[in-house]
């Protein structure tokens, strides 16, 4: 579940993605939850940024537990992200996942 740490509008409209995800019966089914752009956060202005509070509320609401930030123009925490959604993909399944540490 993926939103623009500069938008809030994305943010907001990742409530439409979680009631599909209950809609359909996969609430369970694994997944991440991901604020990308971060390299902007640091040079947006005050307002545009998606306040930490917000994100928490959201987290909440969402039962979400853990949040990542990326950045494709930095490559931070992409690669990261990606291992995170397989291991959970693998511990759903129960299947053995030593090797991707
Ligand atoms: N600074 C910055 N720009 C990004 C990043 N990811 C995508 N962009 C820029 O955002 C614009 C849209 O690129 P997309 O490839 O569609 O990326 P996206 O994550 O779908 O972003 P949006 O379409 O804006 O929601 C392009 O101008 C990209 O260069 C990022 O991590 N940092
Ligand atoms: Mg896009």
């Amino acid at each position: 579940m993926v939103f623009d740490l500069v938008d809030l509008q994305t943010l907001l409209r990742l409530d439409w993605w979680y009631e599909r995800l209950g809609d359909y019966y996969h609430a369970d089914s694994p997944r991440i939850f991901i604020g990308t752009k971060n390299d902007l956060v640091k040079i947006a202005d005050e307002k545009s940024k998606v306040d930490d509070l917000v994100i928490k509320r959201f987290m909440e609401r969402h039962d979400e537990g853990l949040f990542f930030r990326t950045s494709s123009r930095d490559n931070y925490n992409v690669q990261k992200i990606f291992k995170e959604l397989v291991i959970k993909v693998l511990e759903k399944n129960k299947l053995d996942y030593d090797k991707l540490l």
